[in-house]
């Protein structure tokens, strides 16, 4: 398999399926190719003579067989590796996890557009200045904080769905990273999950290649101003 991913210091959607593969242990390709946005660059042209979206993340299986979107691919994934437990084995669970994951996939424009992905960076003053000013902000970290510990209340942990790491876990992660950068201030018993995800092995293999990739992408680049682009 062949996964096609961006900048590792930006790209959130990107990191989605890599860490559930990663962590997981399933052997997988990386292609990294530098974000644009413009129809002459490589990153356009290599993914739409694959698929018709033109982003990432994109999923090329052996025979071929192309999948796009973050959430498409980690469900094509759970559906070829059924024993992995990517997944809740329990079906009311499993819906839970899915709620969880479409809401994070469909939802919080606003913590995507305050706090966006940038690993490289520090920033500590910005999350709590954010957070005591827009409304709108306060709202979404206080929902990822509710969300976080619910289930890990509900499941017993360490991960969101019980002992084992799982879409649900992927998909939050990157807003772990964002909470990280922007010291967003969260509850004790979220911060204790959010830095359970960033001492994972997979996810500081990432961080670090983030950090070493030193890409800086000017903020006037399209897909630094619109976060649905990151
Ligand atoms: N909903 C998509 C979003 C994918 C996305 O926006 N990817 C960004 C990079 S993280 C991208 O390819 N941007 C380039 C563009 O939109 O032209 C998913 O979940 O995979």
């Amino acid at each position: 398999m062949r996964l096609y991913i961006a900048n590792k210091n930006y790209s959130s959607w990107s990191l989605r399926p890599w860490l559930l593969l990663r962590t997981i242990g399933i052997p997988f390709d990386e292609v990294a190719l530098r974000l644009a946005t413009h129809d002459d660059s490589d990153f356009k042209r290599t993914l739409l003579a694959l698929a018709p979206t033109g982003r990432v993340p994109l999923l090329i299986d052996d025979d071929g067989f192309a999948v796009w979107d973050s959430l498409a691919i980690c469900e094509y994934l759970a559906d070829r590796f059924p024993t992995r437990g990517m997944w809740p084995g329990d079906r009311q669970q499993r819906a839970r996890a899915r709620s969880l994951c479409a809401e994070m996939h469909s939802g919080f424009a606003t913590l995507r557009s305050v706090f966006p992905m940038n690993i490289e960076a520090s920033l500590p003053e910005v999350g709590p200045r954010v957070v005591a000013e827009n409304d709108a902000a306060r709202r979404d970290v206080a929902r990822v904080d509710s969300l976080w510990c619910e289930q890990l209340d509900a499941s017993g942990g360490p991960f969101l769905f019980g002992s084992s790491f799982g879409i649900a876990d992927a998909f939050y992660a990157p807003v772990a990273s964002r909470f990280a950068t922007y010291a967003v201030p969260i509850s004790g018993p979220a911060q204790a999950y959010a830095d359970r995800i960033l001492a994972l092995p997979a996810m500081r293999e990432w961080a670090e290649a983030a950090r070493a990739e030193h890409d800086f992408i000017p903020d006037d680049e399209p897909y630094r101003t619109r976060p649905e682009l990151v």
